[in-house]
Parts: C-alpha cells; sequence; structure tokens
C-alpha cells in the first residue's frame, strides 16, 4: 500500500488516495495529506486498513504529484553515513573539522531543506544551479513524521547538492542545498506499519548520461549511523510541525568527484520497499522555472 497525492480525469484539483497494487482508491473528504499526518498513528491505520484492493481507478488513469502539500516543511539530517563525512571533509580544506565532529556528537546536523510548493515529484525536473561546478544527486530514505511525532510512513528524497559551493565554506549549505529544484521526493509513501526494518533497505543510486549509466553504486540503511528516533527527536525537541514533517536521513551514496550531474542527466534512486524516483537534471533557474508551470 503506498498513500499518494494526485490529479486525475483532467481537473487540476490534487487529492489523496492509496494505492493498492495497480488501483487508486481516493480518500474522500480527506482534502490533503496534512489531514492524514493530523491522525495518530493507529487512527490513520485503521482508516487505511479499511480499504480493500477494489480502488475505482487505475494508476494509468492518474498523475501523480509530489507526496507533500500545505505547511509540511522538508528537513534533512547530513554527515549521518561514514561516505558523507569522508566526501565532505574531501571537499572542504578548511573546515575539515567541523564534518570530524559532527559525525560523533551528540547533537546531529538538521537542517531546513524545502517548502512544500517548491518540492518536485517523480518524472518532474531537478536542478542544478548555474555558479555550481560540482553537483550531486543525494539519495535519501525520508521520515514522514505526523503531528504527533510518529514516524508515519517513509519515502524517498533527493537531497541535490552543491558540493563545490558548501566546500568552499560550510557556511554556504543553505545556497547549497536550497534552490528551486534542488530537493525531490517521492513517487509516494510507504506506511511505516508495512515496512518490517526500515534499517534494512538497499539504497541504489543511478545516474543516466545520453543513454548510458554514468555512475551507480548501493548501499543500505544499515549504515546509517544514528537511529531515526534520535533523529526525530532532535528535531521535534523546541519546534512544532503541526502540518507534519519530512525528515531526509542523510546520503549514504556520494559520487566521487570529479564527477558531477549535468544537464540532460537523469537521476534514479531506488529504496527497497519504499519506491523508486526518477528526475531528470536541468541547468540553471531559466531552464527549471520552465518546469514549474
Ligand atoms: O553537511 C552538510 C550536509 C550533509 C548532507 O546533506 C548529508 O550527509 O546527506
Ligand atoms: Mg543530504
Amino acid at each position: 500500500m503506498h498513500i499518494i497525492r494526485y490529479q486525475s480525469g483532467g481537473s487540476r484539483t490534487s487529492r489523496v488516495g492509496v494505492l493498492i497494487g495497480d488501483r487508486v482508491h481516493e480518500l474522500q473528504g480527506v482534502d490533503g495529506l496534512t489531514a492524514l499526518w493530523a491522525l495518530r498513528l493507529e487512527d490513520l491505520k485503521e482508516l487505511l486498513s479499511a480499504l480493500d484492493g477494489d480502488g475505482e481507478l487505475r494508476l494509468s488513469d492518474v498523475m501523480m504529484l509530489p507526496p507533500i502539500d500545505g505547511r509540511t516543511e522538508v528537513w534533512a539530517c547530513g554527515v549521518t553515513y561514514k561516505i558523507s563525512q569522508q566526501a565532505r571533509i574531501a571537499d572542504s580544506e578548511q573546515s575539515a573539522d567541523v564534518y570530524q565532529r559532527v559525525y560523533d556528537a551528540l547533537r546531529p546536523e538538521l537542517f531546513y531543506k524545502s517548502a512544500a510548493w517548491r518540492v518536485v515529484g517523480d518524472g518532474q525536473s531537478i536542478a542544478i544551479r548555474s555558479d555550481s561546478t560540482l553537483d550531486v544527486p543525494e539519495p535519501e530514505i525520508a521520515l514522514v513524521i505526523n503531528a504527533f511525532g510518529e514516524i508515519a510512513g517513509y519515502t524517498v528524497c533527493n537531497d541535490v547538492s552543491s558540493r563545490s559551493i558548501e566546500g568552499e565554506n560550510p557556511l554556504y549549505l543553505p545556497q547549497a542545498k536550497v534552490y528551486l529544484g534542488g530537493c525531490a521526493l517521492g513517487p509516494s509513501i510507504r506506511p511505516a506499519w508495512e515496512v518490517a526494518n526500515p534499517y534494512a533497505l538497499a539504497i541504489g543510486l543511478t545516474i543516466f548520461r545520453g543513454g548510458h549509466v554514468a555512475w551507480s553504486g548501493t548501499a543500505n540503511t544499515s549504515q546509517l549511523h544514528r537511529t531515526y528516533d534520535e533523529l526525530v527527536s532532535c528535531l521535534l525537541h523546541s519546534d512544532v510541525h503541526p502540518d507534519g514533517v519530512i525528515l531526509s536521513t542523510g546520503t549514504c551514496l556520494v559520487p566521487p568527484a570529479p564527477f558531477s550531474l549535468g544537464h540532460g542527466d537523469i537521476v534514479r534512486i531506488d529504496i527497497s520497499d519504499i519506491g523508486t524516483l526518477t528526475t531528470p537534471v536541468v541547468r540553471g533557474l531559466d531552464a527549471i522555472k520552465k518546469t514549474f508551470a
């Protein structure tokens, strides 16, 4: 079962539903995903478990939208896998010790990534900045957290990042991370109760260029250096998210420099039991603005 946001029948209204097999059940009266995150986990499970396999629409009849809406924000964790720490130390000659220290510190690195409206979904373009020289996708498992701080589900996140801008100075992190086309999520949300072991999920990253694989790698969430509960409790320590929040848990794959994303590349992220997120790459603000009609 996957929770989805979609449009159908030529209407521009976004709907919330559940995908079972290739059938879509519209959740009547649920006017946004945020209404689901306002429910306690046990109530959400009861609501969705009442559905059977006979949804009224086929998957091919709907247009999927990014699985986030309303005031739900995307936050992200940094340096939660050894590979991320090592790549950042290599990029950042003068500030290498900040990455060394945060990896083992009690307090994790958490940063704001995106408002819902600027998140792109499966099949939509991501962007690299025209003032950046080294760019990578960051394939990450993201936690969907409800208004009560419970993990309600999991989705795939691409925390697209400029390594050259962050590497120049860690204080440039927001510019390396937060810009139009810099965050992709989806295609759907897998309810938490259906994921037997979220610490044993295979993550694959494949970057296609000119019809060929330009780079690929695999990793596993078993390599995560922290627990999901610890990351959630730090995020919510002194903050509230009444519409829920999505927390991306850090990258476990970094294509080694000098590999850099380019205009026309296609990025595919596969996370077992969760989904596959595929996004073409464009370079520069004008190009990404054209895709945000
Ligand atoms: O330290 C900067 C960000 C790290 C990050 O995004 C990651 O480890 O995934
Ligand atoms: Mg990241």
